[in-house]
C-alpha cells in the first residue's frame, strides 16, 4: 500500500509553535521517503495571498485559499502541512468540508501553548506591540482565538519538546493508516 493524501492542519496562537513542527515534521516524513509539502504564512502571505489582511473576512479567505490548495496537493498523494492562526472554527469548518467533498482525510493539530507563554516568548515583539495598539486586530490580544473543541490531535508545546510533538503526529499518521 503506497503514501495516501492528507492534509495535517495545525491551529493555534502566534508563537505557539506551528510552523516549527510544521517543519519538523515535514523534515521528518522527507527522510522516511514520504512525499510532503507545506504552506505557511511564510510561503502564502507574500505570495498568493498578498492581497489580505488580517480582519475577520480576510483571514476568512486565507483559510479558504490554503484549504483548496491544500486539498489539491493532497489529492496527489502527498502528506500536505498548513501552519496558519486559522483562528476562526467556521474557517476551519470550511476547511475541513472542502477536503471531506473530495475525501481528503483532514487532520487537525490544535497547537496549544497558553497565551500567558507565547506573550513571554514573542520572539518578534509582535505581542508588545499588539499590547501598545501598533498592530491592531492581533490573535489572542484583540482579536479571537477560537480554540478547536475535538481536533485529531492536541500538542501542548509548553510541556512537550519538537521531536516529542513530531512523533505523536507521526504515530496518529501511522496508526491510521495515512502515510
Ligand atoms: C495575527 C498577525 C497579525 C495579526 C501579522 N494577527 O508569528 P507570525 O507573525 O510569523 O505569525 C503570524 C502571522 C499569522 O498569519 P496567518 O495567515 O497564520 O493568520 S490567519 O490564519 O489568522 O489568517 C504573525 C503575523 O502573521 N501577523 N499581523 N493582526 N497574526
Amino acid at each position: 500500500v503506497g503514501q495516501k493524501g492528507v492534509t495535517v492542519w495545525f491551529t493555534g496562537l502566534s508563537g505557539s509553535g506551528k510552523s516549527t513542527l510544521a517543519c519538523a515534521l515535514e523534515l521528518e516524513l522527507l527522510e522516511k521517503g514520504k512525499r510532503a509539502f507545506r504552506l505557511d504564512g511564510d510561503n502564502v502571505r507574500f505570495g498568493l495571498n498578498k492581497d489580505l489582511g488580517f480582519s475577520p473576512k480576510d483571514r476568512e479567505e486565507n483559510i479558504r485559499r490554503v484549504g483548496e490548495v491544500a486539498k489539491l496537493v493532497a489529492s496527489s498523494a502527498t502528506t500536505t502541512l498548513t501552519a496558519f492562526i486559522s483562528p476562526y472554527l467556521a474557517d476551519r469548518q470550511l476547511a475541513r468540508t472542502i477536503h471531506e467533498e473530495s475525501k481528503i482525510p483532514f487532520i487537525e493539530v490544535y497547537v496549544d501553548a497558553p497565551l500567558e507563554e507565547v506573550e513571554k516568548r514573542d520572539p518578534k515583539g509582535l505581542y508588545k506591540k499588539a499590547r501598545a495598539g501598533i498592530i491592531k486586530e492581533f490573535t489572542g490580544i484583540s482579536a479571537p482565538y477560537e480554540a478547536p473543541s475535538a481536533p485529531e490531535l492536541h500538542i501542548k508545546t509548553a510541556e512537550t519538546d519538537i521531536q516529542g510533538g513530531v512523533k505523536q503526529i507521526v504515530e496518529y499518521l501511522t496508526k491510521n493508516n495515512l502515510i
